[in-house]
């Protein structure tokens, strides 16, 4: 791990001072082909920041991404330079627990890059909260629950292989609760595809869709009614997300309840889509709003707007979802539960601990900082050569 060339400043405490910033690009393959509206992964790419305090401590973060830049506009190699360009060299020798002030520092340092920006702030969280000997939840207002109903999306495209996945996690209870990718088929054939799942699933799961900005606003007029018909719960992010206007028109003919997903990065976008009324649920994620503290600001504004709070995920392994967790358990309502799955999707791990899963819930790990340890021999295992 490279030092820090700067000196601490004498107002720190100087255990709390980074000293070293590390960035490893892994590759973990999935346990089948992800298949969304307009990508496909069989292998998850992560960005694993290390950062050693002065103390000695050291913390962890994760930055996901899903298919390169095509789900957002950052990769795991655009993040791996900005942290080590850009990021990294802003928050050197400065205190670990400032976290806004770190942030400011983030945010002076390069425009954007959440993801990047997440994967420092969790693992300054991590750090501290082990220092600490307290939870990463403790430093953000404390826990309200232990345990999140966890969604698992089915992705494959394929019915019948859709079904068994689903007949599968519901005997195992694991998951009771499914979000269906569509969009990379022709509306009437993903129309068919969700009557089959319904059928098949009728009153023993709960069934949401992500169309991921697939469809225009006309297809959606015309296939919204339909999936109130199939008893879909929620559809997420069906329009492009520049189109706030079209969500909105959408939404005041009724019908299913429609989730902000890529058309929520910040709390200014939060605040432009409840203004708009053009979202029942919003969809939080690190790698979106740039940072714990941030999505807490996200949720804030959607409290505040009367929109509901669903846990959204980019397939983090238990390390990213742990993060997660360390805020969404502290979330006075999370209405929509969470699908914080991706850990079940992986084919390994990167922790020595991997989240528990039980009884259609995953449970918020006990332990300091995010509440899990990374495992080394699995970061060189996965690390991208
Ligand atoms: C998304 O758009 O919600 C989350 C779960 C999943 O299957 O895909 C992601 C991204
Ligand atoms: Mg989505």
């Amino acid at each position: 791990m490279p030092e820090s060339p700067v000196p601490v400043a004498a107002d720190l405490r100087p255990g709390l001072a980074i000293a070293a910033v590390r960035s490893t690009i892994v590759d973990v393959p999935t346990v089948r082909r992800h298949q969304l509206s307009s990508l496909s992964v069989s292998a998850q790419s992560y960005v694993i920041v290390e950062i050693r305090l002065a103390n000695g401590i050291e913390g962890i973060g994760e930055a996901a991404t899903l298919g390169g830049p095509r789900w957002s506009e950052e990769s795991v190699e655009s993040i791996k330079a900005a942290v080590d360009a850009y990021l990294a060299p802003a928050v050197m020798g400065f205190a670990a627990d400032r976290f806004e002030a770190v942030g400011t520092r983030l945010d002076t340092a390069a425009k954007r890059n959440h993801a990047a920006k997440a994967a420092i702030e969790t693992a300054l969280f991590d750090a501290v909260g082990k220092t600490l000997g307290v939870p990463a939840s403790a430093l953000l207002g404390g826990r309200a629950r232990e345990r999140v109903p966890v969604f698992w999306t089915l992705a494959s495209g394929d019915a019948a292989q859709e079904i068994a996945e689903a007949e599968s996690k519901l005997a195992q209870r694991l998951h009771d609760r499914f979000k269906i990718k569509i969009g990379a088929l022709e509306p009437e054939a993903d129309l068919a595809r969700l009557r089959r799942l319904a059928a098949a699933l009728a009153g023993r799961a709960r069934l949401i869709v992500d169309a991921n900005q697939a469809w225009d606003e006309p297809t959606a007029v015309r296939c919204l009614p339909q999936l109130a018909e199939l008893g879909i719960a929620l559809v997420e992010q069906p329009l492009p997300a520049w189109n706030i206007a079209g969500m909105a028109r959408l939404r005041a003919r009724g019908g299913v309840p429609l989730m902000a997903d890529e058309c929520v990065f910040s709390a200014h976008d939060m605040f432009a889509v409840a203004a708009a009324g053009a979202a029942d649920v919003v969809s939080l994620k690190l790698v979106k709003h740039g940072g714990l503290l941030n999505m807490r600001k996200v949720a804030a504004v959607a409290e505040a707007a009367g929109i509901g709070l669903y846990g959204g995920c980019l397939l983090e392994s238990s390390i990213g979802a742990a993060a997660h967790l360390q805020l969404f358990g502290g979330l006075r309502r999370l209405d929509w539960a969470c699908e914080q799955f991706g850990p079940q999707i992986l084919t390994d791990d990167l922790v020595t601990e991997p989240l528990q899963f039980a009884d259609f819930a995953v449970h918020l790990p006990a332990g300091p900082g995010i509440g899990v340890t990374l495992d080394p021999a699995k970061l060189r295992r996965y690390a991208r050569s």
